[in-house]
């Protein structure tokens, strides 16, 4: 696909539902006993694979679009799959279901895609075979394909070397089936949606600084769920408006959760003319229309506790960079080397084929701004986050750059290109 440059932005976009609080009101609605309704569900690739997986296990649940109905079966009612559960393209549905499904009475390989296969399951493994779960890797290269025999788990407290919401929660719903509490210290918090979620379908969940801790067997009962849009996908909008001149851009409805928001507080800091309106908070989770202008923007150093609140959103950071005068530090964010793909290597190769000085480093980027980017050939390498961001960056570059393997933001914006082009001058 070819993207040109625009001559600004503007108008009023409601962002899609947030992928991560999708995912866990699937998960905890199959659960749960009753029903679950979500409205404002992201109908991405990524959760339509929860839902198959799921469903696979026994669960019946309504998807028409305007809602999703769960038919939860309680913590005891899922029922084994006659096949490989298919997780598709999608980190947290692997490594969250491999958390419920240790607590099983029933067999269960799962495995996804290509890019899947090569992103790291033992941070998962090792505290799951440490609470009792029989869980192996197929190829015994700690990737999936993933296989999880029945076992009685046990309470066990870990202290994580990672900041993941996904090892978090994978220990936390492990935790749901353990015969004791289970608590997980991380090195700095992740997002905590699922503590927030679960402590609203029953569970006990207390959040101590950076440690967790939920209370074994709990009854988990349906509730109603309406899902914020997904700040991560605001992200790029945020972006566009700051770099393309003569942008005025109304983004409704953002999940502003304070695990989340680090691309708002980074990109004030880099200058972006950003104003809050209509704030809320529906349990727990802040949700704001967010008014942003055109802005001059300049390098900052990003690094330490701000990292797990911004993970997703340092390839469209790293664009802001790009359009920024001075120099941006991203540090910290080793991370970014496991995601979809390589998000280090990926970023520095296509922004320097648009011209852009940029290093990478052994845990993040070094971005020198100011300079005119030009269109090139992309390669996304099939991350959603990848295509998006260059398709932001061709608006404010000069000539024609072709995103190869665009598609993939089906993953968790089937509805990019369209929103984009309705908001272009
Ligand atoms: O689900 P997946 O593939 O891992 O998706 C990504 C993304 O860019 O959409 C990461 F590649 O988001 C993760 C995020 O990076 C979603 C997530 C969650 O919902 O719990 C947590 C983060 O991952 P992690 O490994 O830091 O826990």
């Amino acid at each position: 696909m070819e993207f040109t440059a625009c001559k600004g932005l503007h108008g009023e976009i409601t962002i899609p539902g947030d992928k991560s609080i999708s995912h866990r009101a699937v998960m905890f609605g199959a659960l749960s006993e009753g029903t679950t309704e979500v409205t404002n569900f992201l109908q991405g690739a990524d959760c339509l694979s929860t839902i198959a997986c799921f469903r696979a296990m026994g669960i019946d649940i309504e998807n028409t679009k305007e809602r999703i109905l769960i038919h939860g079966k309680g913590l005891h009612g899922l029922s084994a799959p006659t096949c490989t559960l298919d997780t598709g393209n999608s980190g947290t549905t692997t490594r969250l279901i491999s958390g419920i499904l240790a607590g099983q009475s029933f067999p269960v390989t799962l495995n996804g895609d290509a890019s899947i296969q090569k992103r790291p399951m033992r941070r998962i493994m090792e505290p799951l075979q440490m609470m009792g779960a029989d869980i192996t890797s197929v190829k015994g290269n700690d990737c999936a394909p993933l296989s999880i025999q029945p076992a009685k788990l046990h309470g066990i407290h870990y202290t994580s070397k990672v900041a993941s919401a996904q090892v978090k929660s994978a220990i936390l719903l492990a935790g749901l089936y353990a015969d004791g509490q289970t608590s997980v210290t991380e090195p700095v918090l992740s997002r905590n949606h699922s503590e927030l979620m679960l402590n609203y379908f029953g569970a006990t969940v207390k959040s101590e600084g950076t440690t967790a801790t939920i209370l074994p067997q709990p009854k988990l009962t349906g509730q109603k769920v309406c899902v914020p849009g997904d700040i991560s996908s605001a992200a790029y909008f945020i972006a566009a408006a700051c770099i393309v001149p003569n942008s005025e851009l109304l983004i409704q409805n953002v999940g502003i959760n304070p695990t989340r928001d680090g691309i708002i507080r980074v990109a004030k800091e880099m200058g972006a003319d950003i104003t809050f309106l209509n704030a809320v908070t529906d349990r727990g989770e802040p949700t704001a229309d967010l008014l942003v202008r055109s802005s001059t923007l300049h390098g900052i150093t990003i690094g330490g506790e701000i990292i797990p609140t911004l993970i997703d959103e340092l390839p469209i950071i790293a664009i802001m960079a790009a359009f920024a005068d001075g120099t941006t530090i991203i540090k910290d964010a080793a991370e970014l080397k496991v995601k979809e793909s390589d998000r280090i290597a990926v970023m520095t190769d296509n922004l320097s084929r648009m011209g852009c000085d940029i290093t990478a480093t052994d845990d993040g980027m070094i971005i020198t701004g100011g300079k005119p980017l030009h269109g090139a050939v992309i390669d996304s390498h099939l991350d959603h986050r990848i295509a998006m961001s260059f398709a932001i960056a061709s608006l404010a570059s000069e000539g024609t750059t072709t995103i190869q393997g665009e598609e993939c933001v089906n993953i968790s914006y089937p509805t990019f290109y369209e929103d984009l082009n309705r908001l272009k001058q």
